[in-house]
């Protein structure tokens, strides 16, 4: 099997200081979390930013800063945000897409999230997905229920996407599709010839799912964004999620991916080290 890819979902749009005190609100915590989850085996970092009061942003100038932030303390593969926060225009949801991060994610469809409605119709989508090529960001689809795959097949029918791609298949908000290992396979299975994917699990779905994911050959993504427990009643910091992950691959034989390996196995452009760039 390839290397173990592991994304830290360090931030999110949901979850509020007061819930936490782990949660990496300003750039220098952003940059601070990336070289800590680096070090425990993360190889990429899904970035949203918040302004220092916690409240979500899609400010460009802070979205730069979080970006040189991550870049002057470790190697990951910088993924942006273009969820957003619900009630996010599409115009701000793409908007730090000028800034050329390495990726970003592109939801693949409407889906109820929580209380509310994560807004992502094709017109949207075709909108977001035409500023990622204007500033050659590569998307990393996002699978949140399992009409989303239909979506992205049909935006490649039209010529706006091409497959293989890099899937994420977020499983366990409430109102979209549960995280059990039954709906894992099936949307394995349903993907186009080639991709590689990785699976988000929500709560308590997020470790049996990085777990199984990890020995079918899939990726895993953990943090925050997706869980604030490391334990039953014992919140978590995003780099001891990431190092949990890291040992049970490495229990079942399966090497952990650097970012140089992720960058080999999703077919990005490699990059000089932090080292080397400061
Ligand atoms: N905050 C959610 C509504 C993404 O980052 O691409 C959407 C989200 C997805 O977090
Ligand atoms: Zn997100």
């Amino acid at each position: 099997m390839e290397p173990l890819i592991i994304t830290v979902a360090a931030v999110g749009a949901e979850i509020t200081p007061d819930q936490t005190p782990h949660l990496p609100v300003t750039p220098e915590q952003l940059g601070e979390t990336a070289a800590l989850c680096q070090e425990a085996g993360a190889a990429m970092i899904h970035v949203h930013c918040r302004n220092d009061d916690g409240t979500n942003t899609s400010d460009v100038a802070r979205f730069e800063a979080a970006y040189a932030s991550i870049r002057a303390r470790s190697d990951v593969i910088v993924q942006f945000t273009t969820g957003g926060a619900i009630g996010m225009s599409a115009a701000e949801r793409a908007a730090p897409l000028r800034l050329q991060p390495e990726m970003a994610t592109l939801t693949c469809g409407t889906v109820n999230f929580g209380d509310g409605v994560f807004q992502n119709d094709l017109p949207l989508m075709r909108g977001i997905l035409a500023t990622m090529q204007e500033h050659g960001v590569r998307p990393e689809l996002e699978i949140f229920d399992a009409g989303h795959l239909a979506n992205a097949k049909r935006l490649a029918s039209e010529g706006l996407l091409s497959f293989p791609q890099h899937v994420d298949f977020v499983l366990g908000v409430p109102g979209a599709l549960d995280g059990t290992v039954r709906n894992l396979t099936f949307l394995v299975d349903s993907l186009p010839e080639g991709c590689t994917w990785s699976v988000a699990g929500i709560g308590r779905a997020q470790l049996p799912l990085a777990t199984v994911a990890l020995a079918m050959g899939g990726h895993v993504r953990v943090g925050l964004e997706d869980n604030l427990y490391y334990s039953k009643g014992r919140l978590a910091r995003n780099d001891e999620l990431v190092a949990r992950v890291a040992r049970i691959s490495a229990e079942l034989g399966r090497p952990v991916a650097t970012p140089a390996q992720a960058r080999q196995t999703l077919g990005l452009a490699q990059r000089p080290s932090a080292a080397l760039v400061r």
